[in-house]
């Protein structure tokens, strides 16, 4: 795998935290084993973890207000491979990429791979884009892209998605994700259930171009950019739409697609049940879809999904996989510093939702004892495993602590020389 950060560099900072890091570790090791629970094991599970990076998080994302560039932003699909390439390098836990077309769309896909290989890094899904006009396309999405009430409409967006499939069987993929911001802002704008009829008919034309081995992702949201009614709005109309459409067809969870409030565990629990949960946009937010960091504001969530998904793991063994991939907009931070955090608060949530004594657990539900279940949830959820997260990516040729050392590595400052900033240049492609 190709080192973007000097490997020299990750040993010299490595070997300065190593007597703290494992007089941590053989601390918790004890407290665990107390428990009946074998850190070695543990740590062997946050070593196979993965969550797929954004390709448009690398960039400064931006609101409808404003967006304000950082230093040394990646100004093509290539230079986001490098910035990828340097989260996983840190983390080890990025091992793949979720592009999103046609704004990381390039002639020569083969390159794309090859470089992205080199850097450690597959394509997990690509995701199509039908909610914005792009540059010299015939037919605008101004009134909705798959659900448009014009034909012609419906089919270039249809036949857009039929090309992300080709460019991400060009790249190794095996997914789409879809996700249309098409719906209605005022009652009577359009007709609700013909909306959904088109939406279903046009999504049956990429479901026929589906490879065997593909799955495609109905990602829902609540409101943005319609804001009386989103024809996929919730997880109820997505999985009608992928029941409808078959078993290639699942749903997708975006944490930050839903009410605040909303028991979003309790939708993992349903769509695992019913085998359709096929993957997640991991994000927090305290209002809407506001894209911050995973586990930023609510840690407690993450680990409550975590803990369907290990419930769930328990239940249906191996086929059980649903797809891990983060979907932030960083404005404030450093993108790589924050995805860097954000890919290790989602192995967080794994290992400690990994803690629960399931036994336990059970045992407390049937004797309906409603203040030791809960207990059990938070006795793991309590428990500090930064030390296992940390000597996981040592192991797997990490940093013990990302951040400080890509900091140290001066990595921004030269990019910033390397890439200097194009006037007006949006490099998610957010506009
Ligand atoms: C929509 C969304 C969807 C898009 C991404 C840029 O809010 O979550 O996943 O593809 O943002
Ligand atoms: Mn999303
Ligand atoms: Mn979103």
């Amino acid at each position: 795998m190709k080192a973007v950060i000097d490997n020299g560099l990750v040993a010299e900072h490595n070997a300065k935290l190593q007597v703290n890091l494992q007089a941590d570790y053989d601390a918790l090791a004890g407290i665990l084993a107390r428990r009946g629970q074998d850190i070695e094991k543990l740590t062997a599970a946050a070593q196979s973890f993965a969550v797929a990076l954004p390709s448009w998080g690398v960039g400064t994302g931006g609101t409808r207000f404003a967006r304000f560039p950082g230093k040394g932003e990646p100004r093509n699909v290539f230079e986001k491979m490098e910035d990828c390439g340097v989260i996983h390098q840190l983390t080890r836990a990025t091992p793949a990429v979720s592009l999103h077309f046609p704004w990381d769309k390039t002639d020569d896909p083969k390159a794309l791979r090859e470089i992205a290989n080199g850097y450690g890094l597959g394509f997990d899904a690509v995701n199509s884009n039908t909610f914005q006009d792009q540059q010299g396309q015939e037919h605008t999405y101004k009134y909705g892209s798959l659900t448009s009430n014009n034909a012609a409409t419906r089919a270039q967006a249809v036949a857009h998605n039929i090309e992300c499939i080709e460019l991400g069987q060009a790249l190794g993929s095996k997914g789409l994700t879809v996700w249309v911001g098409d719906g209605a802002n005022f009652p009577g704008q359009h007709n609700l259930r013909g909306a959904l009829e088109r939406y279903l008919d046009s999504m049956r034309g990429i479901y026929a171009a589906l490879p065997a081995d593909w799955l495609m992702y109905i990602e829902h949201k609540l409101f943005e950019p319609a804001f009386y009614a989103t024809t996929i709005a919730d997880w109820g109309t997505s999985f009608a739409c992928a029941t409808e459409l078959g078993p290639k067809a699942k749903c997708l969870v975006d944490l930050g697609h839903h009410a605040p409030n909303t028991n979003i565990e309790m939708i993992v629990a349903r769509l695992a049940q019913f085998g359709k949960l096929g993957g997640f946009h991991f994000n927090d937010s305290k209002y809407g879809d506001d894209d911050l960091d995973s586990g930023s504001i609510n840690p407690f969530q993450l680990f409550l999904v975590f803990n369907e998904l290990a419930d769930a793991a328990q239940r249906d063994g191996a086929g059980f996989k649903p797809s891990y991939m983060l979907d932030q907009s960083h404005n404030v931070t450093d993108p790589i510093e924050s995805l860097m955090n954000s890919a290790v608060e989602v192995q967080r949530a794994f290992v400690q939702a990994a803690l629960v004594d399931r036994d336990a657990l059970k045992r407390h539900q049937d004797n309906n004892d409603a203040l030791q279940s809960a207990q059990a949830l938070k006795h793991a959820y309590r428990t500090d495993v930064s030390a296992i997260l940390a000597m996981a990516r040592v192991r797997s040729g990490g940093a013990a602590d990302p951040v400080a050392l890509y900091r140290a590595s001066g990595y921004r400052e030269q990019a910033a020389v390397n890439r200097p900033a194009k006037a007006g240049a949006s490099s998610s492609g957010i506009v």
